[in-house]
């Protein structure tokens, strides 16, 4: 049957996932949106035949026509949203990050165990993006050899107005934190970040860009760059350097012209372009999974690592210096 989702958050990601359910995947349609901003709610719903606008998401959640629920409210509403699916024993598609803190993260944690299985896929997208997805690949050949390090990039043209230092790490640096945590398959123990003098271009007391350095438990270390108003472009890069080889992903070198003299392409200018097709097999990957009964992608434990890792370059970012990172005994419903 067709899987009637409520959709809690209809912003930005909220707004675009909703058309993506009624318009680019397959097996799914959105019955009920949810906002705190009523009119926005009614707005999204005006446009899906048979879609409900709600304010609150206790309420949507109770709803006879709801089978799943797509979380994209901003980090701080996550947990009542996914406590109150858990009250249903609803599947659910929570965006990034799973929570903003780990204690929040750990009561997710536990609240999904005491139901006894796995409810949540977490929004990290880039584990749908192609190029990962290659090279995470040739990484389980063993052909380049061991992991020794992992380069990043994070850039964004300009951050949104309530954007704060710490937000650099906890809601950009979550991806890259995800990121090296699937392609190394390790867990990362502490962080170190670097603060350069901030760019003129970034607004009043904001601390960008930022230099992140992820050690992990297999001995690797993974630096991540964050510069979310570089101005220019949307850049996300990988390169991970092995011992026989290195792979880099997110060049973006789709479409080169020659022209008057030059060369050169284009640079997606946000998420909604670079990661579309991401998006798009995270939601339909997930769809899929609900449809045949099951739970994929991931997992409530990795939004608690990513959750506990940022909340460590958060304290590394305000005290100075290197935290490390304290996780609970990874539960058996993870594996
Ligand atoms: P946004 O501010 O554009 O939209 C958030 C919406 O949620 C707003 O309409 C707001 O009114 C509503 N809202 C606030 N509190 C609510 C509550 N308690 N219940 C219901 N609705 C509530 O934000 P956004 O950029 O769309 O981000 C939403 C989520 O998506 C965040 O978790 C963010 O980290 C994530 N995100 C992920 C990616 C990605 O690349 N995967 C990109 C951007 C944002
Ligand atoms: C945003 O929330 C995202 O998730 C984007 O992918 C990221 O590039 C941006 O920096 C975050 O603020």
């Amino acid at each position: 049957a067709t899987l009637r989702v409520a959709v809690i958050g209809t912003g930005r990601m909220g707004a675009d996932h909703v058309r993506r359910i009624q318009s680019v995947i397959s097996g799914a349609r959105v019955s009920a949106v949810v906002d705190v901003d009523a009119e926005r709610a009614k707005a999204v719903a005006a446009r899906v035949d048979g879609c409900t606008a709600y304010t609150d998401p206790v309420v949507a959640l109770a709803a006879a026509d709801v089978d799943a629920v797509l979380v994209a409210s901003p980090g701080p509403a996550h947990e009542a949203a996914l406590l109150a699916a858990f009250a249903h024993d609803l599947p659910v598609l929570c965006e990034k990050p799973l929570t903003p803190d780990a204690a929040s993260a750990l009561r997710v944690l536990e609240a999904e165990q005491a139901l006894g299985h796995r409810r949540v896929q977490v929004g990290f997208m880039r584990r749908y993006d192609a190029e990962y997805v290659k090279l995470k690949a040739l990484l389980e050949t063993g052909q380049l050899g061991r992991p020794l390090m992992l380069h990043n990039r994070h850039r964004n043209v300009a951050s949104p107005p309530f954007f704060t230092s710490s937000m650099l790490i906890s809601d950009s640096v979550a991806h890259e934190v995800d990121a090296t945590r699937w392609l190394l398959g390790h867990e990362i123990t502490a962080v170190t970040v670097l603060r350069p003098t901030p760019s003129v271009n970034a607004p009043d007391a904001l601390l960008d860009p930022q230099f992140v350095v992820l050690e992990t438990d297999g001995g690797a270390l993974s630096d991540v760059e964050i510069f979310v108003n570089c101005g220019f472009g949307y850049q996300v890069q990988a390169e991970v350097v092995c011992e026989r080889g290195t792979a880099r992903v997110g060049d973006g070198h789709g479409l080169v012209t020659h022209m008057a003299g030059r060369w050169g392409g284009t640079i997606a200018q946000d998420f909604t372009e670079r990661f579309a097709d991401a998006y798009d097999r995270e939601i339909q990957a997930w769809v899929d999974a609900t449809r045949r009964g099951e739970v994929t992608g991931p997992s409530t434990w990795d939004g608690y690592a990513a959750a506990a890792v940022c909340e460590a370059g958060v304290r590394a970012l305000e005290e100075g210096g290197r935290a490390e990172v304290a996780l609970v005994e990874r539960p058996a419903l993870y594996g």
